[in-house]
């Protein structure tokens, strides 16, 4: 496709979709998380990492009953983001509503009902087997919040998603190499235009049902080229064939100009991703040897490595 038709669909993209919702305030929200110097000694310069997170939803009416998902329970997204923190990065944390956290990975699924008890009728208490988790979510959560060091933004719709990631991407410009991408969203690839989908709910009555899905419009290459051009780009490719992976992943690295591809496979994802690179591809696993350990610890310490060397790079 040339460059001139990827933007008339990008551009009729927004203009068709929903307007977001409190989009003024999102934007001063995160100029001021982007241009706040957080004190902490350990930040790593003036480093911000958006880390998109859980997959996006495609709404088939406009007052929406059904859509259509994208599988993603945001444990990859909601793990990245602590070890950024941890390595010195701020963090904007662009999140579906209702997946994984950082720092809730090890509470239960209803950690409200499970971690505490009723002390007595008037008052409730942490459970002591959830004493240390609950502890460590709270405080880990509030150095971050507090610190500066985190923003959390939400979303559920294919629409919001691509609103948001062009607004952080404007409000990121200004860092130059300093700024990271690491788009580990599962993000829809085909949606129903705004201005054609039925506004309410589609009656079965009216028997089978027959529905044109557009494509929606490669973001990644206007996002490296043009919205953020200096920004270092990581996305993520992923596949349930381990035949067409690392192929397809290579596609991508060159088509959107990406400065390095994570290709994972949806049944080992947990255990290893491979990070294809314009020099060559770098297998990353977890260390099984240590327990509770995950695959997300080497590999943000591989892409803050390489991002370094990119920032190195860029400076001289
Ligand atoms: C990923 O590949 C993520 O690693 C996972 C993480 C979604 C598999 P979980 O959230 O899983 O921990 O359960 N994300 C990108 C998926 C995606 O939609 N990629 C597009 C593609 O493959 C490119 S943007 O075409």
């Amino acid at each position: 496709m040339d460059s001139a038709t990827l933007h008339e669909e990008i551009d009729s993209f927004f203009e068709s979709a929903p307007p977001l919702k409190d989009s003024a305030k999102i934007t001063d929200k995160l100029n001021q998380f982007v241009q706040f110097d957080s004190p902490s000694s350990e930040r790593k310069g003036r480093r911000v990492v958006c880390v998109t997170s859980g997959g996006t939803t495609v709404p088939l009416e406009q007052r929406c009953v059904r859509y259509i998902d994208n599988f993603s329970s945001g444990n990859r997204g909601a793990a990245s983001t602590e070890y950024f923190i941890k390595a010195g990065y701020k963090v904007i944390f662009l999140y579906r509503r209702g997946t994984c956290q950082p720092y809730c990975r090890s509470l239960p699924e209803d950690p409200l009902l499970e971690c505490f008890e009723l002390a007595d009728d008037s008052d409730f208490r942490v459970r002591q087997s959830h004493s240390e988790a609950v502890k460590g979510a709270i405080r880990n959560h509030h150095t971050a919040v507090a610190g500066g060091l985190l923003l959390k933004l939400p979303f559920t719709t294919i629409f919001e998603y691509l609103q948001l990631l062009r607004i952080i991407a404007s409000s990121m410009r200004s860092l130059e190499c300093h700024a990271m991408f690491y788009l580990a969203a599962a993000v829809s690839d085909f949606y129903v235009p705004w201005k054609s989908m039925a506004e309410h709910k589609i009656q079965s009555a009216s028997g089978p049902l027959d529905m044109r899905l557009m494509q929606v419009p490669k973001m990644l290459s206007v996002l490296r080229t043009e919205w953020t051009p200096m920004a270092f780009c990581i996305s993520f490719k992923l596949e349930t064939d381990s035949k067409i992976l690392l192929e397809k992943a290579n596609m991508a690295l060159r088509k959107y100009k990406m400065h390095s591809v994570v290709a994972n496979e949806l049944l080992t994802r947990k255990e290893e991703v491979t990070v294809v690179t314009e020099s060559g591809n770098i297998s990353v696993c977890r260390d099984k040897t240590r327990a509770g350990s995950d695959v997300e610890d080497p590999l943000i310490e591989l892409l803050v490595n390489r991002h370094s060397n990119y920032i190195k790079d860029a400076s001289t």
